[in-house]
């Protein structure tokens, strides 16, 4: 039996096998079990959640300026709903569990408060942060030039933290213009954030409207994408169901002649309820853990995506 941390601390994965039989789903009650590419089929969906491993643990969070409809865009996402009316955020904290092709993921959203009060908590989301929606309002361009700063700070931020600082940093971004359905109000055309765009690697643009719901699910999706991701993480590419469904899965099912359509539709997901943000101390450990205290180098393990497949150095949190 072997115990492992993975590069999150809030993670104790125990991979478990019987040296006579090589079944990990022997251990299953006794202990948390995840072995790649094996996840039990009676564990309810929010505790595959928990178990999922640390490459399918993504954390998405969302920065702009005050009013632009952060929030707005989050709970288009997560729960198609939008409010006219504005509560300003300081902070809030959400997680989505789903099961796509037999593999468990979990995607947290972190909404960050425009007025950023605490700029060392905007910082440490930086460090913390996978993929990032950076938000301005097409009818204000101030917004517009706050996220032309939020896009240089964040790849400043990773490319301390990674032994990059020669080249740009790759990190998945989408740059949202929300209110597109206030066109007469419009200051900003599509082509400045479209050359904003180009200057970074693994960025995409596009206008959204969190009333209208407007290209709001296209651009997660794209971000998604930029990730590599999978497809069906997006809102209408799985189904909705509750964090205690069991189910089977379909790498399981052993239906290899099935259409993409219906592998697709296999694909679930949940909200997960009462979930809390992880400590700031957990989180600067995370911020510690991807780094290195002393400037040796630190590998991390491999991923899906090459360009995961990085190395580390220590990076300061301001
Ligand atoms: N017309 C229009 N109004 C929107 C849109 N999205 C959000 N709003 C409105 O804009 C106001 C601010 O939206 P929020 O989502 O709370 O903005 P926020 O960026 O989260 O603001 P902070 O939490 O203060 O950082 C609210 O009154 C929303 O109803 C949109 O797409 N179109
Ligand atoms: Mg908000």
């Amino acid at each position: 039996m072997s115990l492992s941390f993975c590069s999150r601390p809030w993670n104790l994965h125990i991979s478990a096998q019987d040296s006579n039989s090589g079944n990990p789903d022997n251990f299953e009650g006794n202990c948390l079990c995840w072995a790649p590419n094996f996840t039990t089929p009676k564990m309810a969906l929010i505790e595959q959640g928990d178990s999922a491993p640390p490459e399918n643990c993504q954390r998405l969070v969302i920065l702009g300026s005050s009013k632009v409809g952060k929030t707005s865009l989050v709970a288009r996402f997560l729960y198609n709903k939008f409010d006219d009316n504005y509560t300003p955020t300081i902070e809030d904290f959400h997680r989505k569990v789903y099961r796509i092709k037999g593999e468990a993921y979990r995607l947290d959203l972190l909404d960050t408060s425009g007025n950023h009060p605490f700029p060392a908590m905007r910082r440490l989301s930086m460090i913390t942060g996978d993929l990032f929606v950076l938000v301005y309002s097409i009818d204000n361009r101030d917004s517009f030039e706050e996220v032309s700063k939020l896009c240089k700070q964040i790849q400043e931020c990773k490319g301390q933290c990674r032994k990059e600082t020669k080249r740009l940093a790759h990190v998945p971004m989408m740059i949202v213009g929300n209110k597109c359905d206030k066109e007469k109000h419009r200051v900003i055309d599509p082509s400045e954030p479209e050359m904003l765009k180009e200057a970074y690697h693994h960025c995409g643009f596009l206008e959204t409207s969190a009333k209208k719901n407007i290209n709001v699910e296209e651009s997660f999706q794209n971000l998604f994408d930029l990730a590599k991701l999978p497809a069906e993480m997006s809102p209408s590419l799985h189904r909705r169901v509750q964090p205690s469904y069991i189910g089977g899965n379909s790498s399981q099912s052993g239906k290899r002649g099935m259409s993409i359509r219906r592998k697709m539709s296999d694909a679930c997901g949940t909200i997960a309820p009462n979930v809390r943000r992880p400590s700031i101390r957990t989180d600067l450990l995370v911020a510690q853990m991807r780094t290195n205290t002393s400037g040796t180098v630190t590998k991390v393990p491999p991923t899906p995506t090459s360009d995961r497949h990085r190395t580390e150095l220590r990076c300061v949190i301001q």
